[in-house]
């Protein structure tokens, strides 16, 4: 397989949400050793450097956090997610989740002017499907797969080029679903794993019925990776913990059977929070995941001392 220049885009947002830290996470990637982990696997990888968000004349919300910010971050990251991707493979080094409302709209508009169709992955603890109606927290970054699927009541956001159905969502590592989330979500066909069924099947059973899913139509694949998909013991630095997460080499195996498969056209790396890790290995962990997702093997990982 030919292999496609690699990305870095640093988004360094911390406006999905009232606890702060996420906004130093590009730069605890580059300390961790993306660059050179993904080079070192023979791609061509530039650093594309920070990202800001756009400005933006709105009100601030009663209820939603940092709505105006949000909005800011929404416009430049979807304008530089459809930019980047003819490039190459886009990756974005965040932030919070509320980034990805402007990556994969962007992502979406990219596969849209491809003719092919966008499919999400996304890799948490958490559906992140509220609307700004139904969120209770007013954070934004519990929001963005209810965003890019364009379900009502994100009038202040741009208005999406591409729409993701929720037939070409799936949602790996469930374990924290409010209410208001779950009723949504079972209303339509996003393809669900929760960590019982990981328990059970194992991970592999559901990414490999997903990814069969887009091969099928020819489709492209997002993948959105949130630490706290991972278990909280290996990856401490996210503000969002939920015990019971996906082990280390239930991680690496996702990873790797994605590389297999050849069709993730981006990723994002979101809600590290370095200000909460220990020694960088939250950090590290990502960056030794994100290196699995483009095709280092398991024999070539390195010893690392702590
Ligand atoms: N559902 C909760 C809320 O809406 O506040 C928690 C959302 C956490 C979102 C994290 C990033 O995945
Ligand atoms: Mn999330
Ligand atoms: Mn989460
Ligand atoms: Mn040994």
């Amino acid at each position: 397989m030919e292999k496609r220049d690699l990305l870095l885009v640093g988004a360094p947002m911390d406006a999905g949400k009232r606890r702060q830290g996420c906004r130093m996470g590009p730069d605890a990637y580059r300390v961790a050793g993306l660059e050179k982990a993904l080079s070192d696997l023979g791609y061509s990888v530039a650093d594309l450097g920070d990202v800001a968000p756009d400005p933006v004349d709105m009100a601030e919300h009663d209820h939603l956090f940092a709505l105006p910010e949000c909005v800011g971050w929404t416009r430049a990251l979807a304008r530089v997610a459809r930019d980047t991707a003819g490039r190459g493979i886009p990756i974005f080094m965040g932030g919070d989740h509320a980034l990805s409302m402007g990556t994969v709209a962007g992502m979406a508009a990219h596969a849209q002017d491809q003719g092919r169709p966008l499919f999400v992955l996304w890799l948490d603890a958490h559906s992140d499907f509220h609307t700004p109606n139904s969120t209770g927290s007013g954070n934004l970054h519990g929001t963005p797969v209810a965003y890019f699927t364009g379900q009502p009541g994100f009038e202040a956001f741009p208005p999406l080029a591409a729409p993701v159905p929720t037939d070409r969502v799936g949602m790996i590592g469930l374990r924290s679903v409010d209410p208001h989330e779950r009723a949504a979500l079972e209303k339509d066909k996003a393809m669900l794993a929760d960590m019982r069924s990981i328990d059970e099947h194992g991970i592999k059973a559901p990414l490999m019925a997903f990814l069969d899913k887009v091969r099928a139509t020819d489709g492209m694949l997002h993948v959105s990776l949130d630490v706290d998909f991972l278990e909280p013991a290996i990856a401490p630095a996210v503000g969002t913990t939920v015990p019971g997460g996906a082990t280390e080499r239930e991680a690496h195996l996702a990873m790797e059977l994605l590389h297999e498969s050849g069709l993730v056209c981006s990723l994002d790396l979101v809600e590290l929070n370095p200000f909460l890790d220990e020694r960088g290995r939250t950090a590290k962990l990502m960056v030794d995941l994100a290196a699995s997702l483009m095709g280092r093997r398991i024999f070539d990982r390195p010893t690392r001392s702590f």
